[in-house]
């Protein structure tokens, strides 16, 4: 009888997933990754990524693949080229396909809740990944791994008053200002909105620190380079950079540089991922701290999706294991990135 209604089941599945692949040829659809023809009785995750607009997203996008195939779990991959409305439509798709799973990544944290009851109608568990989402029900998804953005803020804040208490300390001056400028990450997204928040939780006690702009870099280093272009023109007494990611930062660099500014000695800049050239910048000194933000959680979101597809509870929330880099620490011991 099981195996009955599990071959009707797989029918169904094929049908479905021909009605798919003419209405994708059809309509032209964005590439999507249902060329892998179902194979029996392996997991089926629906994964939707927001993108590819940082070293850090195409690490993460990574991760996830490699520990799919080390899993011998089937993956299909979305990549919805950081539009929510691709998500949703992902999301649809993988419903549609009856996956055992879908993992995503909340580009932004509002607009889920009518696609995520949809998956639930469908039977089908959700794993949130990465950045976090705001939903009536909590129950419309089964838990969220990845970065604690409040705690990466609260370091970069703390970060900043450790440098700067002694010139405050030595100086008579009780106006005296520590003037700093924000890169803020993708508008609505939990990771920029935590990584804020944290931030000003840290100096708000200091009234002698103050953001003197503060605008989205979307995580982008073009938009990076744009906005430093724009606030090294406006502001003379910049202290600090504090940017929500490294691919903005370079762009910082960038055009601290044709200015003939110093990065790092001329402007304290603190930056979050860790990625590569962050830290080789750590090294040169044109960054002063780097907070980790871990990209490589594919093993263990894969293992997780494998406990959902099995009908297993899973914790509601699980962050990932991070560090702060100094510009104070022995830099030569730090591993090679990956991304
Ligand atoms: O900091 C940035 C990426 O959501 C934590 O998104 C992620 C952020 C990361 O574009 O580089």
């Amino acid at each position: 009888m099981y195996h009955d209604k599990k071959q009707i089941n797989k029918q169904f599945r094929i049908i479905i997933f021909i009605m798919i692949i003419c209405c994708f040829l059809g309509c032209n659809a964005r590439k999507k990754d249902f060329s892998q023809i179902e194979e029996e009785d392996r997991i089926i995750v629906g994964f939707s990524q927001i993108g590819a607009e940082s070293a850090w997203r195409t690490c993460n996008t990574r991760s996830v693949q490699n520990a799919a195939a080390d899993q011998g779990v089937q993956l299909v991959y979305d990549n919805a080229e950081q539009k929510q409305e691709n998500q949703i439509k992902a999301l649809r798709s993988f419903i549609a396909y009856q996956v055992d799973v879908i993992v995503f990544v909340p580009i932004v944290t509002d607009g889920w809740d009518n696609v995520l009851q949809e998956a639930r109608d469908a039977g089908i568990p959700v794993l949130v990944t990465d950045r976090k989402i705001d939903v009536v029900d909590q129950s419309l998804y089964a838990g969220f791994i990845g970065t604690d953005s409040l705690k990466e803020g609260r370091n970069a804040g703390l970060f900043v008053l450790d440098k700067f208490e002694n010139k405050l300390e030595r100086s008579e001056n009780t106006e005296e200002y520590i003037n700093i400028v924000e890169l803020f990450g993708t508008e609505g997204s939990s990771v920029a909105l935590g990584r804020a928040e944290g931030f000003r939780e840290v100096l708000n006690a200091h009234p002698n620190y103050r953001i003197i702009y503060s605008k989205s870099g979307d995580f982008l280093r073009s938009k990076g380079y744009e906005l430093a272009v724009e606030f090294l023109d406006m502001y003379e007494d910049i202290d600090v950079i504090f940017s929500h990611n490294d691919g903005m930062t370079l762009g910082v660099i960038e055009a601290m540089e044709e200015k003939g500014l110093l990065p790092g000695t001329d402007i304290v800049i603190v930056t979050i991922d860790a990625q590569q050239a962050a830290i080789d910048a750590l090294r040169e000194g044109k960054v002063n701290c780097v907070i980790e933000c871990n990209p490589k959680t594919g093993p263990e979101i894969i293992k997780l999706a494998q406990k959902l597809a099995a009908g297993e509870q899973i914790p509601r929330l699980q962050y990932v294991h991070e560090e702060v880099f100094y510009e104070t620490d022995e830099l030569s011991l730090i591993e090679p990135r990956g991304y």
